[in-house]
């Protein structure tokens, strides 16, 4: 058995401009921070014995490289790829060699957003998709992913 297998790491990766996240666009985004993200996350983790890793790059070859890394040492991803949803086969690929669960998640309701936002990569290897729901989304996304590997 892998260590992976056995760990209670969720890896929460975030994408380019999500740094800015609470500091730009709140009509958009809202005014909660990527370390509100992180709080609340591993608040819920924590109850059922979890931890949670939050990364977040502006660049795509680094989240690749965190994916990779996760194969190592996480049960499951939950990811915001912002832009590079719409873009990164690179990414795709990735995720697609995880072997745990991976639920990718959006702050905003983007089939509500521009026709270039409608379309993603990574739900091609998404156990499950949220979106337009704030950051509670990354929440509902710790929780499914607890769901998904705790037995
Ligand atoms: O709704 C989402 O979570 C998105 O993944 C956010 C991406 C966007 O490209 C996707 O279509 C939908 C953009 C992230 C930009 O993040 C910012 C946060 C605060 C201020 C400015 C940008």
């Amino acid at each position: 058995m892998k260590v992976a297998d056995m760990s209670k790491e969720i890896v929460i990766l975030n994408g380019p401009n999500l740094n800015l996240l609470g500091k730009r666009e709140p009509h958009i985004y809202g005014s909660d921070t990527l370390a509100d993200v992180e709080r609340n996350c591993a608040a819920i983790a924590a109850q059922s014995g979890y931890t949670i890793k939050l990364q977040q790059s502006n660049s795509e070859g680094a989240i690749v490289d965190m994916i990779h890394a996760a194969r190592e040492t996480a049960c499951a991803i939950v990811i915001n790829p912002a832009a590079y949803t719409h873009t990164s086969v690179a990414i795709l690929d990735a995720l697609s060699t995880f072997e745990g669960p991976v639920i990718e998640v959006h702050i905003s309701n983007t089939h509500k957003r521009e026709e270039f936002r409608h379309h993603s990569y990574v739900s091609k290897r998404a156990e499950g998709v949220i979106m337009g729901c704030g950051i509670q989304g990354y929440e509902f996304g710790v929780m499914r992913v607890i769901a998904l590997t705790s037995n």
